[in-house]
């Protein structure tokens, strides 16, 4: 190969390097809009008798998961029957997808002190 080839190789394969970065950085300003509903997920981590965060808020169609981090078991209890946990023990989940716009607030049917919200959007 020539000086002159090896160069021009060089330079192609320097500007595909960029072109790859570019499309890499361009991937965390994808709208929600774009998001596969299947990616909307959020977590909620019961610890200390806390729901945190307290408020989450989320797209319409988001699953979320409350994981129970404290060795005392806890309940994730609504208004109606969209969220109505059993008692969960120590890392047992539970799990519901939020297809409607609102603010849905709920708490441990155990510790009447406990409380959350989840904001729909
Ligand atoms: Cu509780």
């Amino acid at each position: 190969m020539s000086a002159t080839l090896r160069i021009i190789a060089v330079a192609v394969l320097a500007t595909s390097v960029v072109i790859v970065r570019a499309a890499d950085q361009a991937a965390p300003t994808a709208s929600l809009a774009s998001i596969p509903r299947a990616a909307r997920i959020a977590t909620i981590d019961i610890k200390d008798f806390l729901y945190a965060p307290r408020t989450l808020t989320i797209a319409a169609g988001t699953t979320v998961t409350w994981r129970n981090r404290d060795a005392e078991p806890h309940t994730v209890r609504g208004a109606d029957e969209l969220i109505r946990s059993g008692a969960l023990d120590q890392d047992e989940t539970y799990s519901v997808r939020f297809d409607k716009p609102g603010t849905y607030r709920y708490g441990c049917s155990i510790h009447p002190q406990m409380a959350g919200t989840i904001v729909v959007q």
